[in-house]
């Protein structure tokens, strides 16, 4: 008998394929990669002041080395390019461009994104920046921060100076980056930058990042931005026992404070009434004035999700949620019997599934990016190698789980891999890595883990196998 060669219609079929267009990518961000902390006018930021509090950062790691993508960038873009990515998610470090926070532009600072965008487009790679990833200028913190509402304009005038001098090519801009994390963590727990502990300034954070958000949305069209949009790292939040109605309020609260506050307020044009309510127990209703929550609303034209672990929560007596999450006595978190990455996070890819359908069905009409996603292992560089297995894993369940919500409709134009490089990871410091890259940082030597070479396939098929 004569051997049949294989149809190769059956491999086409075998492999997930992605929509035509889908953008396929890494994210990054300035204070966790750019090192250089004090070269070319820039000045601390909130989390130069915080690593160097004692106590706060894992072993007193601080940002200013960090991956010295400052001065390796070039570097750093022809392995993007060698990798196939063909988006790059960057973001903008505020304290270069304007040194004292809310004053004139220092255009030293611009000029390294200039270069890295000429870099980015030169190699075909698609620049998508991001305004403000977590490292506000010390000054303004001095000023109060993020519960000053001046720092919301001063957001606003950090996009106008930034779209000025990019937006000839750079298409796709995003104002915040996980303000949830700005304001919970920052303010309310302590667990990040400024580190301040106060449930009402957590709660005036919230509303002058989203008008901040709003104020550079204008800002960014104005500046001729074609492409504006939001990244929020959204929850998919479980009830214990579903058929539980307190366990189900207790969710309610949480999935406000993580969802609906932000997405309510910027997609439906309004907070949502129990988290106005929120805000009125903590007498921060007071700081929403006439005409806010339009602007907050302004149109965006994608909806960045970050997504890397399901949470569960129930009711109970005499328990909280935590700082993080202002009026949540009577809920608490559960803990969930799933595997873990090494930073304790459970990992479900079906929570990114199901938030994904969620979106879809309560907020329809705002295409989504998959903005980061990805784990931390306890990687190690054996000669050139990271046989970083668990990470592929954990990638390649979520890109399933991505296909999944798109083939039921989920309109889903986009994935980034968090992250390029392994980086400061805030207060664990360098102690967890994310990156599909792994970095040497007392050589700076970039070794593509395998983790990555498998990234490289997926782009190149626009599937999984
Ligand atoms: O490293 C962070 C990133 O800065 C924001 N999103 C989550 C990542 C992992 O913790």
């Amino acid at each position: 008998m004569t051997a049949v060669a294989p149809d190769p219609r059956l491999a086409e079929r075998a492999v997930l394929r992605f929509p035509e267009g889908f953008r396929w990518g890494a994210a990054t961000a300035s204070y966790q990669i750019e090192g250089a902390a004090a070269e070319d006018g820039r000045t601390p930021s909130i989390w130069d002041t915080y690593a160097r509090t004692p106590g706060r950062v894992f072993q007193g790691h601080s940002g200013d080395v960090a991956c010295d993508h400052y001065h390796r960038y070039r570097d750093d873009v022809r392995l993007m390019a060698e990798l196939g990515l063909g988006t790059y998610r960057f973001s903008v470090a505020w304290p270069r461009i304007k040194p004292d926070g809310s004053g004139p532009v220092n255009a030293r600072g611009l000029d390294f994104y200039d270069r890295l965008v000429d870099e980015l487009l030169s190699h075909g790679i698609e620049p998508m920046a991001t305004l403000y990833h977590w490292d506000l200028p010390q000054v303004l913190e001095d000023r109060g921060g993020w519960t000053n509402r001046d720092t919301a304009y001063y957001l606003a005038d950090l996009a106008a100076a930034t779209v000025t001098r990019l937006g000839d090519r750079v298409a796709t801009w995003t104002t915040l980056n996980e303000p949830w994390c700005s304001a919970f963590l920052g303010y309310g727990s302590g667990d990040h930058a400024p580190g301040r502990q106060d449930p009402v300034a957590a709660l005036e954070a919230v509303h002058h990042l989203l008008l901040g958000h709003g104020l550079s949305v204008r800002a960014l069209r104005a500046g001729g931005a074609r492409e504006v949009s939001l990244t929020l790292n959204l929850a998919c939040v479980r009830p214990d026992d579903p058929a539980d109605p307190h366990d189900l309020a207790a969710v309610r609260h949480i999935d406000g404070l993580h969802n609906r506050i932000w997405l309510d307020a910027v997609l439906k044009g309004g907070y949502p009434q129990d988290m106005r309510a929120l805000l009125a127990r903590f007498g921060v209703d007071r700081r929403v004035e006439p005409g806010d929550e339009a602007v907050i609303a302004s149109p965006i034209d994608l909806l960045g999700v970050n997504f890397y672990q399901p949470s569960r929560v129930r009711a109970g007596v005499g328990v909280t949620c935590g700082p993080a999450n202002p009026g949540s006595e009577g809920c608490e978190y559960v803990p969930q019997d799933l595997p873990v990455t090494a930073m304790g996070w459970p990992v479900d890819a079906t929570a990114l599934y199901e938030l994904l359908m969620r979106l879809s069905t309560d907020y329809p009409g705002t295409p989504l990016m998959i903005t980061e996603n990805g784990a931390a292992y306890d990687d190690v560089l054996v000669g050139d190698r990271v046989a970083d297995a668990d990470r592929i894993g954990y990638l390649d369940a979520h890109l399933r789980a991505v296909h999944a919500a798109v083939s039921e409709g989920a309109d889903v134009r986009g994935y980034l891999a968090w992250s390029l490089l392994d980086n400061y990871e805030w207060a664990y410091g360098y102690g967890k890595r994310f990156g599909i890259v792994h970095v040497d940082y007392d050589t700076q030597r970039r070794t593509p883990k395998d983790s990555a070479r498998w990234f490289t396939d997926v782009i190149g098929r626009n599937g999984l196998s």
